[in-house]
């Protein structure tokens, strides 16, 4: 096997969820191989940034020397370099070996704690920025790079164009620290401002966001990602680490970077994301105490579709279903538009009678299961595949329609009895996520009491 090898010259962060501890987690997060030199090496928690210690300048050349020596790394980034005379280093090496980083501006933990001395930024906006392939900057760094006293929304464009001038091929501005509950970032390339927007996620203290952002940024770049693409991914993918995030210390949340986060679709528009949201929540509730034997052979799957739709990529779904694992449910692949063919079809057919039905999941069919539902009062439909005409293209389609026909509304279940090599199938159907899990759970404790 051979991975690509990208370099990460940075801070060691002992909590591990920002600095050189971030990079190489991102890296691994995208296959490839990271390797670092140390520039500092802080004592930290999830509370406080307690000691930075310095390293000589010779081991942090050392370090680099070892690894050019050794490795065909193709890309790098810088993160914490605490002052000039790091600076001074890493720009040289970079620049004997034709390297243009992406260059993460630490001057401040989140924490509020100083990674940088005062000859850091001149040194940075003389040595290191003119041979950057990009710089990311939160809104203090910008302030700090464009000499602006303040940044506001409206300003962003104007701070991208000075960053511009210290020479920096894309200029990313993350709007984190700005009022309202979206986060937009601005990428500048000399040209065109190119703006990436998701959601805000509220009660989340996440450290080392930063850091894993330019870290995946380097590795998408590597990886021949088109530089603003890499910028979007690399906010999908940070976000989804944030959502995901969890508290191990007693302070700040860290990133969740294991390699099964769920991504965001890379789209602007927020209806999209809010029912990609609404269903990945449903999911993960759901797989959390579903008993393994309402899983069916097939395996299950849920869908979301956007209001008025007409077709499968329409529908959110998800690629790969929910499957049993000894006695647990599991969510294999990631949710995505496009990503069911039958469950889907489902929906849209209920859609094609009743706009509001967008939701809908299916489960393992059993008699005891069907009478139960009935007992709970939800309303049943039903279809007979041996009833099924030679003519139609999508069995779901024309059994959902002609369960409807006959019930003369859109039932809150749908079931078969299956035929020769079709599994019988119940299908819960809803509004929304909620809405079916809540008819779901209805089930499951109703039949466990
Ligand atoms: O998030 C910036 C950062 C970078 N590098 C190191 C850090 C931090 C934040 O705490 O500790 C080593």
């Amino acid at each position: 096997m051979e991975k690509k090898v990208v370099l990460s010259i940075a801070g060691s962060d002992s909590s591990a969820g920002a600095g050189i501890q971030a990079d190489l987690k991102a890296f691994s997060y995208l296959n490839l191989y990271g390797v670092t030199a140390i520039t500092c090496v802080t004592a930290q928690n999830t509370q406080q940034v307690r000691t930075i210690h310095k390293l000589p300048v010779d081991v942090i050349e050392q370090q680099l020397e070892s690894l050019f020596d050794d490795f065909p790394i193709i890309a790098v980034k810088t993160g914490m370099l605490y002052d000039e005379e790091i600076v001074q280093v890493v720009a040289r090496h970079l620049k004997n070996h034709h390297l243009k980083p992406v260059v993460d501006p630490v001057m401040v933990a989140t924490s509020g704690d100083a990674l940088s001395n005062r000859s850091f930024l001149s040194a940075l906006k003389k040595e290191l920025l003119p041979h950057a392939v990009m710089v990311t900057a939160n809104i203090p760094e910008a302030c700090a790079l464009a000499q602006m006293q303040d940044i506001r929304f409206q300003d962003l464009e104007k701070a991208g164009q000075k960053i511009f001038e210290l020479g920096p091929e894309y200029i990313v501005i993350k709007g984190g620290h700005l009022p309202g509950e979206m986060v937009t970032d601005v990428v500048y390339d000399g040209k065109k401002f190119h703006y990436v927007t998701l959601p805000r996620i509220p009660q989340k203290k996440a450290h080392g966001s930063g850091c894993t952002l330019s870290a995946l940024i380097t590795g998408l770049l590597a990886s021949g990602e088109p530089s603003v693409t890499a910028v979007k991914k690399a906010k999908a993918i940070v976000w989804s680490m944030i959502h995901e995030g969890y508290t191990p210390g007693k302070g700040a949340d860290v990133l969740n970077h294991s390699s099964r986060v769920q991504i965001p679709p890379l789209t602007q528009n927020p209806v999209e994301f809010d029912v990609w949201l609404q269903l990945l929540n449903a999911v993960e509730t759901l797989i959390s105490y579903l008993p393994s034997h309402y899983i069916p052979e097939v395996g299950m799957n849920f869908v979301y579709a956007l209001p008025k739709a007409k077709k499968r990529t329409d529908v959110c779904g998800i690629e790969g279903r929910i499957t049993r694992n000894k006695d647990k449910a599991v969510l294999c692949g990631t949710l995505g538009f496009g990503a069911s063919k039958h469950i889907a079809s489902i929906v849209l057919a209920a859609m094609s009678f009743d706009t509001t039905i967008r939701s809908a999941c299916n489960l393992r069919y059993d008699q005891t299961t069907v009478r139960l539902c009935e007992r709970l009062g939800l309303t049943l439909g039903s279809f007979g595949r041996k009833f099924e005409p030679k003519d139609v293209s999508s069995t779901m389609e024309w059994g959902t329609k002609h369960a409807i026909m006959t019930a003369g509304f859109v039932p809150d279940i749908i079931y078969d009895t299956g035929g020769a090599g079709k599994e019988p199938m119940i299908r819960v159907l809803g509004k929304n996520p909620q809405d079916v899990h809540t008819k779901i759970k209805k089930i499951i404790d109703a039949s466990s009491t």
